[in-house]
């Protein structure tokens, strides 16, 4: 297949201002008849996208008309300058098992279009710079389908014969199409409502199965608080009458921001004690909150093309951020945010997927919704915040949303506001819209004692990357502190240092003791440091930097340090990691949600990104070799803690939440000791659980060992939670993701378990996707792992391409691992590329992780 290139971009030949849509629902037999009125923008015939349709009838201004097709798209030859286009289709909402388009889920019938699932549904400009007022009409059986929802206001419904009835909805807002959505099924609905600044009254909607009614409350509440949040921070009001959220259980994506009728992956929705984690009601929030977010940021002002997706993401994940960090602890959901960036982005843009945030072509746009485009497009959007000053990036988003309001802007749209409004040079900046790959940043700083000087150098590399082999320097900012060794305060206030070339040094003057450099702290800036910084000196850090982010990452990088030490030589120094950790358990000072975070091992996937060639067998002999040292040393201090934070019990309070975290870090040390009491402390924790967070952190350390205890908690787990997928979800990824030799055993079992469902997104993610970014059990040197993978994708490839496609990249990292998995990797990748009938989103994957 022929990508499409951001630089062919061309204006739409024919706007369509205003649409009328009729669905006659039925699971089997849909018929959508679509009224256009079109309008010429520009020279040519009028081309609608459609993809797997047929046209039942076409007719212009009321005469049938006379079309062809080219390729999937209809064409008619239209004189003149505006006419009515109606078009009639026919489609099978229960054979769409790509979940793109109109589809059947669970006995409901409901949409996903973005990025182009609007043409599997009608004939349409499917793109987003072509934007349409909408008047629905949705007509379905009224005992099987009662409620009949879309987007914007409600303005009719009725009954019809034959047990029939009809609702009209209309979006007063114009949209693209990818925005258009629909559902219509037995649904209840916990409603709310919410009063905005100006005194407008917003009638909230969540909808859900009856049964699931009660696990509704998190998520109401965490849209309020988006809602008033929004107002607040960025002086952003809702502009419908209605909001309505509805949860649904097969879904590609986490969830949908359809205008007024946002579309949710369930799991993102429901929530109560007894089946959601705290890490669960966290994402719950951040998710509402982000489509929340999306409805200035994507749905008002939306993207020009595909290519300018980090527009509307990265700034809406940046928004996303900013929100849960001011709800708990800023500093540990920075810290989350940061783990996530390394362990999904980093890999990519190291990787032979590696595109910028705004990138020049694609396939398939479906494999661009990605950690670059939203996770390094936050960060990207986060040094501008950073750069510019609260102030003024405030003002610069509001004259971003005055300029663009009801239209269809670009990536450079959004800095040059950002520009306008501080008066910042942003010029070089424009580089990291450009350039792929992780800057690496090498800090060296030296001490003249005498003189009572610093002298800080640094230098940055990118990377090359696919189609990029030579990089310019990207401007960045850096946050810099020096802290005392021997006083063990701040020597200077901290600086921002704007590092905006391939070299820099900074002077620091009246330096009267050694400095110890703590650098990118709050992770300033989205890149790699090297540094020189003994373990002696990262120790301190741990115990003295007041930038939480730059303790924990201190912590971090001595652990990093000591584990790369061991991998290669097998009996590196455990002690500073052991004491620091011992010292950090003991600070008062410190939260425990903190603590948890500060304590536990980074990954053996972040490890092995840190070897110039992975060796999973030695990172994981390394690794467990830590893990039970810092077990059995300090095992009093984790039992003294896994006492002490019994005091969190159920309470969903922050203090609460990051207690148990700490005490789950805790119990998971005590069992990785070898404690013969490790397995029963477990399962009793398992049987006294109040909540779902403290059974899942039982479950999953006991996944670690071989014992009784894990065999009956694993089938006590299934049995009380037969019936509900989303937990039992939690049941598969808690034994795919065991750093266990034998998880790749396991694995192969579950996916002939009949519960392993193929046509469920998240079941295939909580097997196959998480199992594939377990290193020890992915990569078992027998090679199984990869047959496994590559069996899955193809079989998954024939139901769900996108999804399949989402499992690829553990595959593509082949450069990184010896030879010999090397081999195995790409011949796996070989044999599904050679597969007949491959999608196009499949095929984009491994023909370019093939390289
Ligand atoms: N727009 C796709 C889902 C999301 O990012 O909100
Ligand atoms: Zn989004």
């Amino acid at each position: 297949p022929a990508p499409v290139l951001r630089a062919d971009y061309a204006p739409p030949v024919w706007q369509v201002p205003e649409i009328a849509l009729e669905f006659d629902l039925d699971p089997a037999r849909t018929q959508v008849t679509g009224r256009l009125s079109v309008v010429r923008a520009g020279t040519g015939p009028l081309r609608l996208d459609g993809d797997g349709l047929t046209a039942d009838a076409v007719s212009v201004d009321g005469v049938p008309a006379d079309w062809t097709m080219d390729g999937d798209q209809l064409v008619i030859d239209l004189a003149g300058d505006a006419h009515l286009v109606e078009i009639r289709v026919t489609i099978a909402p229960e054979a769409n098992t790509q979940l793109m388009g109109l589809y059947a889920s669970d006995g409901l019938l409901c949409t996903q279009c973005e990025a182009e699932g609007f043409r599997r549904i009608m004939f349409f400009p499917d793109r987003p710079d072509v934007l349409a007022r909408y008047a629905v009409r949705l007509v379905a059986d009224r005992a099987r389908y009662p409620v009949l929802l879309s987007n914007g206001d409600h303005v009719d419904s009725g009954t019809l014969p034959d047990g029939r009835h009809y609702a009209d909805w209309r979006d007063p807002f114009p949209k693209p199409s990818y925005l258009f959505a629909l559902v219509a099924g037995d649904l209840a609905v916990n409603r709310d409502s919410f009063v905005t600044g100006s005194g407008k009254v917003v009638e909230l909607g969540i909808w859900v199965r009856e049964h699931d009614l009660g696990r509704t409350g998190h998520a109401m509440h965490a849209l309020k608080t988006a809602m008033a949040w929004d107002e607040r921070v960025y002086g952003r009001e809702y502009d419908l009458g209605v909001f309505n959220i509805v949860a649904v259980s097969d879904f590609n994506f986490g969830a949908m921001e359809n205008k007024g009728l946002n579309i949710f992956n369930s799991r993102y929705v429901l929530a109560d004690p007894d089946t959601a984690t705290d890490q669960d009601y966290d994402a719950v929030a951040t998710v509402v909150a982000h489509e929340y977010f999306h409805n200035w940021s994507g749905n008002r002002v939306t993207c020009r093309d595909w290519f300018q997706l980090s527009l509307k993401e990265g700034f809406t994940v940046f928004r996303d951020q900013q929100y849960s960090a001011d709800q708990g602890s800023a500093a540990v959901k920075r810290i989350e945010d940061v783990r996530v960036l390394r362990a999904a982005q980093f890999p990519e843009d190291g990787g032979p997927l590696a595109h910028p945030i705004r990138p020049d072509s694609y396939i398939e746009i479906s494999n661009f919704y990605t950690a670059t485009i939203y996770n390094k497009g936050a960060e990207v959007i986060r040094m501008m915040h950073t750069m510019l000053g609260e102030a003024a990036f405030r003002a610069g988003s509001d004259l971003y949303f005055d300029r663009h309001d009801g239209t269809a802007a670009t990536c450079e749209d959004f800095v040059a506001a950002m520009e306008d409004a501080s008066g910042h040079d942003l010029g070089m900046f424009r580089l990291w819209y450009r350039q792929a790959g992780t800057p690496r940043v090498h800090a060296a700083l030296d001490f003249d004692a005498p003189g009572g000087r610093a002298r800080l150098r640094l230098q940055q590399v990118v990377p090359a990357t696919p189609g990029q082999p030579d990089k310019q320097a990207m401007p960045m900012p850096l946050r810099i502190a020096l802290f005392g060794e021997v006083s063990g305060t701040k020597l200077l206030p901290e600086q921002t240092v704007m590092l905006d070339g391939a070299h820099q040094e900074i002077l620091f003057e009246g330096i009267g003791e050694r400095p110890v450099l703590s650098i990118n702290r709050g992770f300033s800036a989205p890149v790699t440091i090297e540094s020189d910084r003994s373990a002696a000196d990262l120790a301190f850090l741990s115990a003295h930097d007041d930038d939480p982010f730059a303790r924990y990452e201190a912590m971090q990088q001595l652990m990093v340090d000591t584990l790369v030490d061991d991998v290669a030589t097998g009996n590196a120094d455990l002690t500073p990691v052991i004491a620091a950790v011992k010292a950090t358990l003991a600070d008062p000072a410190l939260e425990p949600a903190f603590v948890a975070e500060a304590v536990l091992l980074p990954s053996e996937a972040y490890l092995g990104d840190q070897m110039p060639v992975v060796d999973p067998q030695a990172v994981t002999r390394a690794w467990d070799r830590l893990r039970g040292a810092l077990g059995a040393e300090l095992i009093a201090d984790w039992r003294g803690v896994y006492a002490g934070m019994a005091a969190g019990g159920d309470s969903l309070e922050a203090a609460g939440k990051g207690m148990r975290r700490l005490r789950g870090v805790a119990l998971g040390y005590i069992v990785a000791s070898g404690a013969a009491d490790g397995p029963a402390l477990a399962a009793a924790q398992y049987e006294a659980a109040g909540t779902m967070t403290d059974r899942q952190t039982a479950l999953s350390a006991l996944a670690m060992t071989a014992s009784a205890e894990r065999d009956a908690a694993f089938a006590a787990f299934h049995a009380r939670y037969a019936d509900n997928g989303l937990v039992l979800d939690k049941w598969f990824q808690t034994q795919a993701l065991a750093p266990r030799s034998d998880t790749i055993d396991v694995v192969e079992r579950l996916a002939r378990h009949p519960d392993f469902v193929m046509t469920n997104p998240n079941r295939l993610r909580s097997l196959v996707g998480a199992f594939a970014v377990n290193q020890r059990a992915f990569h078992d040197p027998s090679g199984r792992g990869y047959r496994f993978l590559g069996e899955m994708v193809v079989a998954i490839d024939r139901i769900n391409p996108q999804t399949a496609a989402k499992l690829v990249p553990p595959l593509g990292r082949w450069s990184r691992f010896d030879a010999a998995r090397g081999a195995m990797m790409r011949a796996e990748l070989e044999r599904v590329l050679g597969t007949e009938g491959l999608s196009k989103d499949v095929f984009e994957q491994v023909s370019k992780s093939l390289g």
